[in-house]
Protein backbone atom coordinates (compact mmCIF):
# COMPACT_ATOMS: atom_id res chain seq x y z
CA UNK A 1 0.00 0.00 0.00
CA UNK A 2 2.93 2.34 0.47
CA UNK A 3 4.93 1.55 -3.02
CA UNK A 4 1.81 3.52 -4.81
CA UNK A 5 2.26 6.23 -2.40
CA UNK A 6 5.89 6.85 -2.83
CA UNK A 7 5.18 6.30 -6.72
CA UNK A 8 2.62 8.95 -6.62
CA UNK A 9 4.44 11.41 -4.65
CA UNK A 10 7.38 11.34 -6.89
CA UNK A 11 5.66 12.14 -9.95
CA UNK A 12 4.01 14.75 -7.50
CA UNK A 13 7.16 16.11 -6.73
CA UNK A 14 8.43 15.56 -10.60
CA UNK A 15 5.37 17.57 -11.45
CA UNK A 16 6.36 20.44 -8.88
CA UNK A 17 9.59 20.90 -9.61
CA UNK A 18 8.84 21.10 -13.53
CA UNK A 19 6.40 23.67 -12.67
CA UNK A 20 8.71 25.69 -10.08
CA UNK A 21 11.37 25.79 -13.16
CA UNK A 22 9.01 26.89 -15.45
CA UNK A 23 7.71 29.29 -13.42
CA UNK A 24 11.59 30.96 -12.73
CA UNK A 25 12.35 30.62 -16.45
CA UNK A 26 8.93 32.91 -16.78
CA UNK A 27 10.13 35.02 -14.06
CA UNK A 28 14.01 35.33 -15.70
CA UNK A 29 12.17 36.47 -19.30
CA UNK A 30 10.26 38.79 -17.28
CA UNK A 31 13.13 40.28 -15.14
CA UNK A 32 14.95 40.59 -18.38
CA UNK A 33 12.12 42.27 -20.38
CA UNK A 34 11.76 44.99 -17.70
CA UNK A 35 15.22 45.60 -17.43
CA UNK A 36 15.13 47.11 -20.82
CA UNK A 37 14.16 50.66 -21.08
CA UNK A 38 15.05 53.96 -23.53
CA UNK A 39 18.35 55.46 -23.65
CA UNK A 40 18.00 59.33 -24.42
CA UNK A 41 20.29 60.54 -26.56
CA UNK A 42 18.71 63.88 -26.56
CA UNK A 43 21.43 65.69 -28.90
CA UNK A 44 21.56 62.93 -31.57
CA UNK A 45 19.95 62.91 -34.61
CA UNK A 46 18.55 59.44 -33.55
CA UNK A 47 17.55 60.80 -30.59
CA UNK A 48 16.96 57.53 -28.69
CA UNK A 49 18.08 53.56 -28.70
CA UNK A 50 16.30 51.10 -26.51
CA UNK A 51 19.19 49.68 -24.05
CA UNK A 52 19.18 46.56 -21.39
CA UNK A 53 20.91 48.66 -18.85
CA UNK A 54 21.85 52.24 -17.62
CA UNK A 55 25.74 50.72 -17.99
CA UNK A 56 25.41 50.54 -21.43
CA UNK A 57 23.46 53.74 -21.88
CA UNK A 58 25.93 55.66 -19.84
CA UNK A 59 28.39 53.86 -22.29
CA UNK A 60 26.29 55.74 -25.43
CA UNK A 61 26.50 59.12 -23.70
CA UNK A 62 23.04 59.05 -23.03
CA UNK A 63 20.68 59.22 -19.73
CA UNK A 64 18.18 55.60 -19.28
CA UNK A 65 14.57 55.63 -18.32
CA UNK A 66 14.23 52.58 -16.75
CA UNK A 67 11.24 50.69 -18.34
CA UNK A 68 10.51 53.21 -20.66
CA UNK A 69 9.87 53.36 -24.43
CA UNK A 70 11.72 55.93 -26.88
CA UNK A 71 8.73 58.08 -26.92
CA UNK A 72 9.40 58.60 -23.23
CA UNK A 73 12.26 60.80 -23.70
CA UNK A 74 12.08 64.51 -23.35
CA UNK A 75 12.31 66.48 -26.60
CA UNK A 76 15.22 69.26 -26.19
CA UNK A 77 14.46 70.59 -29.56
CA UNK A 78 11.66 73.09 -28.49
CA UNK A 79 13.45 73.80 -25.00
CA UNK A 80 15.87 77.29 -24.65
CA UNK A 81 19.40 77.16 -23.22
CA UNK A 82 19.17 80.80 -21.41
CA UNK A 83 22.34 81.00 -21.52
CA UNK A 84 22.82 79.75 -25.28
CA UNK A 85 20.32 82.56 -26.56
CA UNK A 86 21.65 85.89 -27.50
CA UNK A 87 20.14 89.21 -27.26
CA UNK A 88 21.35 92.00 -29.56
CA UNK A 89 22.11 95.05 -28.57
CA UNK A 90 20.40 94.41 -25.15
CA UNK A 91 22.93 91.80 -23.80
CA UNK A 92 25.88 93.79 -24.22
CA UNK A 93 23.73 97.35 -22.84
CA UNK A 94 22.80 95.38 -20.06
CA UNK A 95 19.06 95.78 -20.59
CA UNK A 96 16.51 97.21 -23.20
CA UNK A 97 16.79 100.41 -25.36
CA UNK A 98 13.27 101.18 -25.93
CA UNK A 99 11.77 104.27 -27.47
CA UNK A 100 8.98 105.18 -29.81
CA UNK A 101 8.75 103.95 -33.01
CA UNK A 102 7.73 106.80 -35.18
CA UNK A 103 8.54 107.79 -37.74
CA UNK A 104 11.87 105.11 -37.69
CA UNK A 105 12.32 102.94 -35.15
CA UNK A 106 16.02 103.95 -33.13
CA UNK A 107 18.36 101.33 -34.11
CA UNK A 108 19.14 100.29 -30.36
CA UNK A 109 15.19 99.55 -29.99
CA UNK A 110 15.38 96.98 -32.44
CA UNK A 111 16.26 93.66 -30.76
CA UNK A 112 17.11 90.35 -31.94
CA UNK A 113 16.73 87.29 -29.90
CA UNK A 114 17.97 83.99 -31.40
CA UNK A 115 16.53 81.08 -29.48
CA UNK A 116 19.14 78.30 -28.87
CA UNK A 117 18.58 74.82 -27.25
CA UNK A 118 20.97 72.77 -24.92
CA UNK A 119 22.33 71.23 -27.87
CA UNK A 120 23.67 74.08 -29.50
CA UNK A 121 19.97 73.78 -32.04
CA UNK A 122 18.75 77.14 -33.27
CA UNK A 123 15.19 76.44 -32.38
CA UNK A 124 12.50 77.65 -34.78
CA UNK A 125 8.82 78.66 -34.62
CA UNK A 126 9.90 79.80 -30.58
CA UNK A 127 7.33 81.90 -29.58
CA UNK A 128 9.01 84.95 -28.13
CA UNK A 129 7.46 87.22 -25.45
CA UNK A 130 8.85 90.47 -24.21
CA UNK A 131 7.34 92.03 -20.53
CA UNK A 132 7.78 95.19 -19.65
CA UNK A 133 6.96 96.72 -16.05
CA UNK A 134 4.40 99.62 -15.58
CA UNK A 135 7.62 102.17 -15.28
CA UNK A 136 7.51 101.55 -18.92
CA UNK A 137 4.49 101.63 -20.48
CA UNK A 138 4.68 100.26 -24.36
CA UNK A 139 2.93 102.81 -27.25
CA UNK A 140 -0.26 101.68 -28.34
CA UNK A 141 -0.16 99.31 -30.85
CA UNK A 142 3.37 98.18 -29.98
CA UNK A 143 3.89 94.46 -30.56
CA UNK A 144 6.46 92.82 -28.49
CA UNK A 145 6.26 89.00 -29.39
CA UNK A 146 7.22 87.32 -32.50
CA UNK A 147 7.73 83.83 -33.72
CA UNK A 148 11.43 82.87 -34.26
CA UNK A 149 12.26 82.08 -38.56
CA UNK A 150 14.76 78.95 -39.81
CA UNK A 151 18.20 80.88 -38.30
CA UNK A 152 16.14 80.67 -34.40
CA UNK A 153 15.59 84.71 -34.71
CA UNK A 154 12.96 86.84 -34.57
CA UNK A 155 13.40 91.18 -34.33
CA UNK A 156 11.20 93.00 -32.22
CA UNK A 157 10.94 97.06 -32.03
CA UNK A 158 10.65 98.02 -28.36
CA UNK A 159 8.44 100.67 -29.24
CA UNK A 160 7.95 102.27 -25.34
CA UNK A 161 8.95 104.75 -22.82
CA UNK A 162 9.86 105.56 -19.35
CA UNK A 163 12.84 104.52 -16.96
CA UNK A 164 13.37 101.17 -14.99
CA UNK A 165 16.93 101.95 -13.52
CA UNK A 166 18.25 98.69 -11.36
CA UNK A 167 14.96 97.50 -10.75
CA UNK A 168 15.03 93.85 -11.06
CA UNK A 169 12.73 91.81 -13.58
CA UNK A 170 11.43 95.12 -15.18
CA UNK A 171 12.50 93.47 -18.95
CA UNK A 172 11.53 89.84 -19.23
CA UNK A 173 11.81 88.08 -22.23
CA UNK A 174 10.59 84.70 -22.49
CA UNK A 175 11.21 81.98 -25.56
CA UNK A 176 8.23 79.05 -25.62
CA UNK A 177 7.45 80.01 -22.08
CA UNK A 178 10.50 79.81 -20.36
CA UNK A 179 12.49 82.89 -19.24
CA UNK A 180 15.76 83.42 -21.08
CA UNK A 181 16.71 87.09 -19.93
CA UNK A 182 15.66 89.24 -17.06
CA UNK A 183 16.85 92.88 -17.61
CA UNK A 184 17.00 95.11 -14.01
CA UNK A 185 17.43 98.17 -16.84
CA UNK A 186 15.07 99.46 -19.56
CA UNK A 187 15.10 102.95 -20.55
CA UNK A 188 14.06 105.04 -22.92
CA UNK A 189 14.92 108.46 -24.62
CA UNK A 190 11.53 109.51 -23.82
CA UNK A 191 11.75 109.30 -20.26
CA UNK A 192 9.46 111.43 -19.57
CA UNK A 193 6.38 109.22 -20.53
CA UNK A 194 4.81 112.01 -22.80
CA UNK A 195 5.05 109.43 -25.83
CA UNK A 196 7.59 111.29 -27.48
CA UNK A 197 11.53 112.30 -27.56
CA UNK A 198 11.15 115.94 -27.06
CA UNK A 199 13.13 119.26 -25.38
CA UNK A 200 11.67 117.48 -21.71
CA UNK A 201 13.69 114.47 -22.09
CA UNK A 202 16.68 116.78 -23.61
CA UNK A 203 16.87 118.80 -20.65
CA UNK A 204 16.82 115.74 -18.33
CA UNK A 205 19.42 114.32 -20.36
CA UNK A 206 21.50 117.10 -20.17
CA UNK A 207 21.51 117.35 -16.27
CA UNK A 208 22.70 114.15 -16.39
CA UNK A 209 24.98 114.49 -19.31
CA UNK A 210 26.61 117.93 -17.26
CA UNK A 211 26.49 116.10 -13.87
CA UNK A 212 24.19 118.18 -12.14
CA UNK A 213 22.28 115.09 -11.44
CA UNK A 214 23.37 111.88 -10.85
CA UNK A 215 23.60 109.62 -13.61
CA UNK A 216 20.17 107.30 -13.97
CA UNK A 217 17.42 107.17 -16.66
CA UNK A 218 19.84 108.26 -19.44
CA UNK A 219 22.82 106.01 -18.96
CA UNK A 220 21.23 103.99 -21.56
CA UNK A 221 24.25 101.68 -21.93
CA UNK A 222 23.86 100.98 -18.41
CA UNK A 223 28.14 101.94 -18.01
CA UNK A 224 27.68 104.19 -15.11
CA UNK A 225 27.89 107.35 -16.52
CA UNK A 226 25.92 109.78 -18.75
CA UNK A 227 28.28 110.61 -21.25
CA UNK A 228 29.11 110.28 -25.15
CA UNK A 229 27.98 106.44 -25.80
CA UNK A 230 24.51 107.99 -24.70
CA UNK A 231 24.52 110.34 -26.47
CA UNK A 232 25.10 108.72 -30.24
CA UNK A 233 21.36 106.66 -28.85
CA UNK A 234 19.98 109.80 -27.87
CA UNK A 235 20.73 111.85 -31.17
CA UNK A 236 18.72 110.01 -33.52
CA UNK A 237 15.06 109.57 -32.27
CA UNK A 238 15.72 113.20 -30.44
CA UNK A 239 16.30 114.45 -33.99
CA UNK A 240 13.54 113.27 -35.79
CA UNK A 241 11.39 113.90 -32.86
CA UNK A 242 10.17 109.93 -32.25
CA UNK A 243 6.72 109.34 -31.01
CA UNK A 244 3.89 107.13 -30.33
CA UNK A 245 1.59 106.52 -32.90
CA1 LIG B 1 9.04 112.84 -23.75
CA1 LIG C 1 26.53 105.38 -20.37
Amino acid sequence: MLKPRRLSRGTTDLSLLSVLCTAALLLLVQTDALATGACCLVCEPENCVIVEDEEECLGLGGFFMDGSTCEDCPMPSIVPSPEKCTVTPADALVGFFVCPSLPVPAEASMITVTVINSCDQVVQNATVVVALAAANPVCPGGVLSGITNREGQVVLTLSASGCSDGVPLSGIIKANGLTIRAYENVKSPDSDTDGSVGLGDLVEFSSEFLGNTPTTCHDYDNDGETGLSDLVLMGPPFSARNHCP
